[in-house]
């Protein structure tokens, strides 16, 4: 009788020590697991006049938008290249929705990460963390990490939603989102020796002089200094001016177009080198697609819209 009761024992603490061990093997191993492909900060392609491209502003997970603007771009068409701005998942529904559509057309579609997509890789490689305060004194973050630089953004922009968002689209998406994506596109168009310059936020006229630019630059600013274009912000501050106010005719290089989004609150804004397609679908806007095709020895620009439920 006792014998046996000490042999229920012994079993018995055997079976709590082999869950114990197991629970923290399993912890250590989903801790360590976080982790996601390098992202290139640059990349380049070049492209020839048989080919069409079709850049779409801020989509912000308003998927049933995007498959319209697609249908009315004919974009199934053959030769035809859509490049995503950056925020196309975050703040609407269907986040999963738009990295689904990438992972189907990857050949035929390009994208550049956004300040949103971005904030939603942090919180999946740092959700223990979110789950403390933000703005706290731990010093330890894991970066999000670029072929240029490792990246914190500002912690003050990462919440709830993208941890949220990191959860709904998990791992295995948001691998695909940093080996897929870049937070600069180049396209060269040989046909013309053109360069379309496709980044979320924007871009300094004299990015030439340097090697490669900021993640936080181009993923987040919306003002510059005039008389230092490393000096950037989403905010207003001191002397600053827009961005794209500083690529005028005797700044901006020769050939160069930018396209980008991140802007809602100036709404659409096609200037002659700059082309800002933010037209705040998500707010209940309208969601922009700019398409450059060849003929008759040049580039044409044809926008498309589609409007756009109000979602927040
Ligand atoms: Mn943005």
């Amino acid at each position: 009788m006792f014998h046996q009761a000490r042999h229920l024992w012994t079993a018995v603490a055997t079976s709590v020590f082999l869950v114990l061990a197991l629970g923290y093997t399993y912890l250590v191993l989903t801790a360590s697991e976080r982790t996601l492909p390098p992202i290139a900060t640059q990349r380049a392609i070049k492209a020839d006049e048989s080919e069409r491209w079709i850049f779409v502003g801020d989509v912000h997970g308003m998927y049933d938008e995007f498959q319209e603007l697609m249908h009315r771009v004919d974009a199934e068409k053959p030769n035809t290249n859509v490049v995503l701005l950056g925020d196309f998942i975050a703040k609407g529904p269907q986040s999963s929705e738009m990295v689904q559509y990438l992972l189907r057309n990857q050949n035929t579609t390009q994208c550049v990460l956004g300040n949103h997509e971005i904030n939603v890789l942090f919180a999946f490689l740092n959700q223990r963390g979110l789950k403390r305060k933000l703005s706290n004194r731990r010093t330890h973050w894991d970066p999000v990490v670029f072929s240029t630089e490792d990246y914190i953004p500002p912690h003050d922009q990462v919440n709830n939603k993208h941890k949220k968002v990191a959860h709904e689209l998990g791992g295995a998406n948001l691998a695909s989102l940093a080996s897929l994506c870049s937070a600069e596109l180049q396209i060269h168009l040989e046909a013309t020796n053109q360069t379309l310059l496709a980044v979320h936020a924007g871009i300094a006229p004299n990015y030439q002089d340097y090697p490669y630019p900021k993640v936080k630059d181009i993923t987040t600013m919306k003002y510059m200094l005039p008389k230092d274009h490393t000096k950037t912000s989403k905010y207003k501050f001191k002397n600053s001016s827009r961005w794209y106010k500083l690529w005028d005719r005797e700044s901006a290089p020769e050939g160069v177009t930018v396209l980008y989004g991140h802007d809602a609150g100036r709404g659409l804004n096609l200037r002659k080198m700059t082309k800002g397609l933010d037209s705040g679908c998500v707010g209940g806007g309208k969601l922009t697609a700019l398409e450059y095709v060849y003929a008759d020895g040049k580039y044409h620009e044809y926008l498309h819209h589609v409007n756009c439920r109000e979602f927040v």
